[in-house]
């Protein structure tokens, strides 16, 4: 504590260290210093995870230092804040990202090169940080990343959980879920901060009294308390010394024993109370799109909202003191769907219960400081929590809920008199058995903006599923498409095509993405298509290689092959189904010698699928079991080859990105909010294959439709078609789908596990089929043979990877952040000094 020097002594003052070498001296004399000190290593432990470590603490201390001049940049200026609140931050690995973005890879490279290392070797042994599920957590990662390069003051929040994203194990062809614990060996660049701890409250009762000054105030007592210890990961901006923070939250006990039941003699019922406060951030759920109403669900989302709240009040008070008359204008909090939402209701209690603000003042500053983005139309995914839990765990905010919606009532019905209808339809409180509180619906009341994830999207939030409120405030609604950030998704995991790039356009793009369609004349120079498709052929061994290591290949694959991808999380509205019903359409032309021209295909699919979620595993199943019987034809060949990747995560789609040929985007329309995966394969040059459905829509847009494989029913013609869908009647009138059904219904795919395919096939075949996959079974075909033609000729199939490159621009993080930044947070960029 400085409090502790004597006054006459000098003044505790670290600021003035020297700034670390950037060079290739500097970083072998501190790679060995890490290894041999801070470590504790000599050359005798021949363990790579030492070296990693000793390199990673390297760059970290290069980020520390560009992180306390960022922190000491806001400080002065006072700057406006925003908050990117979410349960999920996909970070995947650490390592490459922050070379590249502290401009160190060539002298880290140089280095390993003198120290005898292997940097390859290095990076592989970095576990992924999986905590998320898929697009929203990935978006959270994507998003971040730009906010430090584009120099603005955002934090992000969410929770530290000890066991990330299931490590996914393909058993006999079945999914089988091995837990994740990515932080056993350490986690080397996270920093804990117990000096910011916070309390967090659960159970017990309120009570009102009368404060100081005769104002009656509520007092939530008698709670169990939990901590939430805060662990600060660096965020470094591309090249420009900022470095913010991704601050995640760890669930703690208060007190290292009981002392009470300790006395008692019931020490074990003291240690079992420590590990249910640690409960809380134990795992991350791995359900995307399917909310389960679980305990310890709503408690993770109270923890994170709760301490990230408390952390940024504290901050608040510390520099204004009570005057909460500037905060709104200073501070803007983005709830990342709404799994953060209950922030609506702890900021109220929060303003009111613990610094003493009135009801009107503290609505005031939520309604100005809160968004809300949502990231999916599928109703089950819609999150609500039952009232009695809320009462339960969280009473006093259940009571702050109670009264915003009251007041949102008379609202309602002050707009629309006697419309009982319409306000039964937008209560936050849902009637009619067991009452729940609609999430959704809380984060809009209390929300300045509500916005989606691409242009389709939004038009549907607006015109279905929140109709009721966007006619009620249209200023509200806004669209911000999604994007990927360019470092990691294109600078950073494909290496090869960046430097072509930069060869002929310059290295501009790496932070303005428009600039890639610098690239569009390149197109019509055959010299450049032929650079272009020689790096592309490189990265489709490379990921060969890379696969037949980790799965163990017995065959062989063509790379001339149409390298056909489809990965991400598995789930029946994407319809891995419809590209295993094309997958076995050509197996059946194959093995009726309709072959004439064929184009040798290897379509690969990865994804995990939620534990409980029976469809998604079985899809699993259906994929790998179909995949044994092709490959394992010698009438097939190196015609078709179906390869299940298993364990998709991010680290895999750097590999498997810069590979794709094809990207497969094929949901049903209106039901994909937006889609990242196919910005990352766009910009690696790969062609889409797509429906019209989330961002699908806007890529197309930008490439042209000359260079993009459309097929499948638009979102009226589903919706039309619902009324009286009749999939039967549609596979006989199909001979080519007919085939298709009848071989997985005979059991040749299942020959020794009888009727595990059945549940699939009457799914297809069902009226009820929500995703309607066989609807769009022809027009899929046909697309696909669209496909091979335009492969066939190398050089209009490179001049469209080109092309679409050169369109990707729109889909950079960059833009979209911009965007957020000038319609939504409103904040000013912040120059870093030193570099
Ligand atoms: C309550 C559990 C839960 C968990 C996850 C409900 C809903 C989800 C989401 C649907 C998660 C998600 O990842 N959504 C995806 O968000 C991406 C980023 O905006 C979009 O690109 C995807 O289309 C969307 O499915």
């Amino acid at each position: 504590m400085p409090g502790s020097f004597e006054k006459s002594k000098p003044k505790f003052n670290i600021a003035s260290l020297p700034r670390l070498g950037m060079n290739e001296k500097d970083l072998i004399s501190d790679f060995k210093h890490n290894y041999s000190h801070r470590l504790g290593r000599d050359e005798h432990c021949n363990c790579l995870h030492y070296a990693y470590e000793a390199l990673a603490l390297t760059v970290r201390d290069r980020l520390s230092e560009r992180w306390k001049a960022t922190y000491n940049a806001y400080k002065d200026k006072g700057c406006k804040r925003a908050y990117y609140l979410s349960m999920e931050f996909l970070m995947g690995r650490s390592l490459t990202n922050a070379m590249l973005n502290l401009g160190l890879t060539d002298e880290v490279h140089k280095t390993l090169y003198e120290l005898g290392l292997d940097l390859e070797e290095l990076i592989e042994s970095e576990p992924d940080a999986g905590l998320g599920n898929g697009g929203l957590g990935r978006l959270a990662a994507c998003f971040i990343d730009s906010c430090a390069t584009l120099q603005l003051p955002v934090t992000g929040y969410g929770l530290r959980y000890e066991y990330g994203m299931f490590n996914q194990l393909i058993m006999d062809g079945d999914q089988v879920e091995e837990p994740d614990h990515w932080l056993r060996n350490g986690n080397i660049w996270e920093i804990e901060r117990p000096e910011y701890t916070q309390t967090i409250k659960f159970g017990g009762h309120t009570e009102t009294y009368i404060d100081e000054k005769g104002h009656e105030r509520v007092a939530w007592v008698g709670t169990q308390d939990v901590l939430a210890v805060p662990y600060d990961t660096p965020v470094p901006g591309f090249q420009n010394s900022t470095v913010n923070i991704l601050r995640l939250w760890k669930a703690s006990a208060t007190e290292e024993f009981n002392l009470g039941e300790f006395n008692a003699g019931d020490y074990a019922e003291s240690v079992a109370a420590k590990n249910t406060a640690e409960n809380i951030t134990m795992v991350l759920y791995p359900n995307d799109a399917n909310e389960n109403g679980k305990e310890l669900r709503l408690q993770q989302q109270y923890l994170l909202a709760s301490a990230s709240l408390q952390d940024i009040l504290e901050h608040w008070v510390g520099r204004h003191g009570q005057d909460f008359s500037r905060f709104a204008e200073k501070n803007c909090f983005q709830l990342n769907d709404t799994h953060p939402s209950i922030s609506v209701a702890e900021l109220m209690r929060l303003l009111m219960d613990v610094y003493g603000l009135g009801w009107d003042d503290s609505w005031a500053i939520v309604q100005k400081t809160m968004a809300y983005t949502n990231h999916t139309l599928l109703p089950e995914a819609l999150e609500k929590w039952s009232v009695g839990l809320m009462q339960r765990m969280l009473p006093r905010l259940m009571e702050i809920i109670f009264k915003i919606n009251a007041d949102f009532m008379s609202q309602v019905s002050a707009h629309w008199p006697g419309d009982f209808a319409r306000m039964g339809r937008m209560s936050i409180i849902e009637e009619g058995g067991e009452k729940q509180v609609r999430m959704a619906f809380l984060a809009i009341v209390g929300s300045f903006s509500v916005n989606g994830v691409a242009e389709l999207h939004s038009k549907l939030l607006r015109q279905d599923l929140f109709k009721d409120f966007s006619e009620l405030w249209p200023e509200k609604f806004n669209n911000k498409t999604n994007g990927v950030t360019p470092r990691r998704w294109l600078a950073a995991c494909n290496p090869e095509l960046a430097s072509l790039i930069s060869e002929k356009i310059g290295d501009g793009w790496i932070t303005d993405l428009s600039q890639l369609q610098k690239l569009a004349p390149y197109a019509e120079d055959a010299k450049f298509r032929k650079r272009w498709h020689a790096v592309q052929q490189q990265a489709k061994q490379n990921l060969l290689d890379y696969k037949k290591e980790e799965l163990g290949l017995d065959f062989e694959v063509n790379v001339d092959a149409i390298f056909d991808v489809q990965v991400k999380r598995i789930h029946e509205y994407k319809r891995q189904l419809l590209n295993v019903l094309h997958v076995i359409h050509l197996y059946n032309r194959i093995k009726s010698g309709d072959t004439a021209n064929w184009v040798p295909r290897c379509v690969l699919i990865g994804g995990k699928a939620a534990p409980g979620y029976y469809m998604a595993k079985k899809i699993i199943k259906l994929i790998n079991n179909v995949a044994d019987v092709i490959n394992s034809d010698p009438d097939v060949g190196d015609k078709l080859k179906l390869i299940f990747l298993p364990n998709y995560r991010v680290s895999a789609m750097e590999k498997i990105c810069p590979g794709a040929d094809l990207s497969e985007q094929i949901s049903t329309a209106g039901k994909e909010a937006s889609g990242t995966g196919n910005m990352k394969f766009m910009m690696n040059g790969a062609v889409t294959i797509g429906t019209l459905d989330g961002a699908n829509v806007e890529i197309r847009e930008e490439v042209g439709d000359e260079n993009f494989f459309l097929f499948g029913l638009t979102e009226e013609e589903v919706t039309e078609m619902r009324e009286h869908y009749n999939p039967m009647a549609i596979i006989d009138a199909d001979e080519d789908l007919k085939k298709v059904i009848d071989l997985i219904n005979c059991g040749h795919f299942n020959r020794f596990e009888a009727g595990i395919f059945d549940d699939i096939i009457h799914s297809l075949a069902s009226p009820d089929d929500p995703w309607m996959t066989v609807a769009d079974f022809r027009s899929f075909i046909d697309a696909q043979r669209r496909v091979e033609i335009a492969y066939q000729d190398t050089e209009r199939w490179t001049k469209m990877s080109i092309l679409n490159c050169a369109a990707s621009g729109k889909f950079s993080t960059d833009r979209t952040i911009t965007d957020y930044n000038n319609d939504i947070w409103k904040l000013t960029p912040v120059a870093v000094k030193g570099g």
